[in-house]
């Protein structure tokens, strides 16, 4: 059985993760067969698996039905030869952890488990794409897509069976017991239980939210913590693909707006059947500002422990040749924020501003993609636009009072007409999903 699991972990003589992972995997295949991609379990689909940490190894090409996929356990092996050091916080130029401190096993757990609920909520959420994928081409990204979010549960389940005992355990099982958009048992970000019921939503879902995994995971690449680095490390070489989907995706929409514009009568691309550059921009309004709350407040006690006890860096913390000051226990961050009535600006100690610099990291990162769609689009005389990060906050320091899509303080009533106004209203999304047409053919698509 034990062959079955491609790993670098040394599944075949680890008897405690063996037990463990026993107990687990036919509970994972049943949430896989009850929330998995629903239909499809019979048809042999072109997937990438990670069959090994060698060159190449990582992405393995065969047909396979997707209940059989091998979802594996893999961590970027550690440079031959070379001791690593902890590169940022207290603990700063020690020797990597290679188990848990008792005094941070509960913020690793934390973490760990946030970061593994996002894995399965993603593949719930886009669950019954596949009835209506514009092509094979898509049909075949949205699987290899949903395959490696169920790895990235088993990298996570991984590391809660392995150093976290019988807490990790119950987590692992809990998180197969969650669902997205349950109103009794939620996933435990927001933004994962929001409904992706169509192909402009699930562009914007890969484009935005698995980028916030990017940052995230990039950020969890630098932990002390080795195995938390090693794992995520191995990730990221798989979410590469899932930001190419959601922004390509989102190129390809904003091409054929722009070739419909030049014919259709009175520039009305509804007339054949295309969507109007208003309405993806709703879309990116809508889900560019639910990403942004996943990086919890701008000024976080949270993210100050986290750094300070070397648990979670900054985006490429030991590889960014402008980072010089890996302590962070001086100098502050300019938070604007707005307070009785102004905008003033709050010094935030730099180690709690660690959630503020890595969303500003992501923002930069959608700015430049922004960039490129607007290339796209110019010739017709249209240009997209990121929204401000005050807009539409649930979380963090925005939160608590209403801005415009530029930013600027607006009453209760002002927000409600704006997020009427430049968010997708019900007619709009019933537009949209009346054009999701499947298109099953080979080298055909909705467009032809
Ligand atoms: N929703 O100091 P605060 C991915 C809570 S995506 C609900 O503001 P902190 C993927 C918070 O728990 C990457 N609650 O923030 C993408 C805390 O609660 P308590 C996922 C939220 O602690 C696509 C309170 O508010 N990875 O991989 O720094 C497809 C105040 O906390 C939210 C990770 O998230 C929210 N949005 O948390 C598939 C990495 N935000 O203590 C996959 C792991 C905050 O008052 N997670 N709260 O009960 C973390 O590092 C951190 O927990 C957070 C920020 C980034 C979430
Ligand atoms: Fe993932
Ligand atoms: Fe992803």
């Amino acid at each position: 059985m034990w062959d079955n699991i491609p790993n670098n972990v040394d599944l075949d003589n680890d008897k405690k993760l063996q037990k463990a992972l026993m107990k687990w995997l036919p509970n994972y295949l049943e949430w896989w067969n009850e929330m998995g991609p629903s239909d499809f379990a019979a048809d042999k689909i072109y997937l990438r698996t990670a069959i090994s940490v060698e060159k190449g190894g990582w992405a393995h090409f065969d047909y396979v039905k997707m209940p059989e996929y091998r979802w594996g356990i893999f961590l970027t092996p550690p440079h031959k030869g070379v001791e690593k050091k902890i590169g940022f916080g207290d603990y700063m130029g020690q020797d990597t952890w290679d188990t848990v401190p008792g005094e941070f096993r509960h913020d690793l757990r934390r973490m760990i488990v946030t970061q593994a609920d996002t894995e399965p909520a993603s593949v719930e959420q886009q669950r019954v794409l596949g009835h209506t994928a514009p092509s094979l081409y898509d049909l075949r990204n949205l699987f290899q897509v949903n395959v490696e979010e169920g790895r990235h549960l088993w990298a996570m389940v991984y590391l809660l069976h392995r150093f976290f005992g019988r807490d990790g355990r119950e987590e692992a099982e809990e998180l197969l017991e969650r669902r997205s958009g349950d109103s009794d048992t939620p996933r435990i970000l927001e933004a994962f239980n929001k409904p992706t019921q169509d192909w402009l939503a699930f562009y914007c879902f890969a484009m935005f939210m698995d980028r916030d995994g990017k940052f995230q995971l990039g950020s969890l690449a630098e932990s002390a913590f080795e195995p938390l680095a090693r794992t995520t490390t191995f990730m990221l070489t798989e979410e590469a693909h899932h930001l190419f989907v959601g922004e390509s995706g989102l190129s390809r929409v904003i091409r054929r707006t722009t070739e419909l514009m030049k014919t259709a009568p009175d520039e009305d691309v509804t007339k054949v059947g295309g969507i109007p550059f208003e309405i993806i921009q709703k879309y990116i309004n809508e889900w560019f500002s639910a990403s942004i709350d996943l990086f919890g407040s701008e000024d976080s006690s949270n993210a100050a422990n986290y750094f300070g006890h070397s648990l979670k860096g900054r985006w490429h913390e030991t590889r960014d040749k402008d980072i010089t000051d890996h302590v962070a226990l001086e100098g502050h961050y300019n938070l604007p924020v707005w307070e009785n009535g102004r905008l003033s600006n709050r010094e935030v100690p730099m180690r709690r501003a660690m959630n503020a610099v890595l969303l500003n990291e992501y923002h930069q990162d959608c700015e430049r993609a922004c960039k490129r769609w607007n290339k796209i689009c110019a010739e017709v005389g249209f240009e997209f636009k990121i929204p401000s990060l005050k807009f539409n906050r649930n979380q963090g320091v925005y939160a608590s009072d209403n801005f415009d899509l530029e930013g600027n303080n607006v009453t209760e009533a002002q927000f409600d007409a704006i997020m009427s106004k430049h968010t997708p209203s019900e007619k709009e999304y019933a537009y949209v999903q009346s054009l999701m047409q499947p298109v099953f053919e080979h080298g055909r698509s909705q467009t032809g």
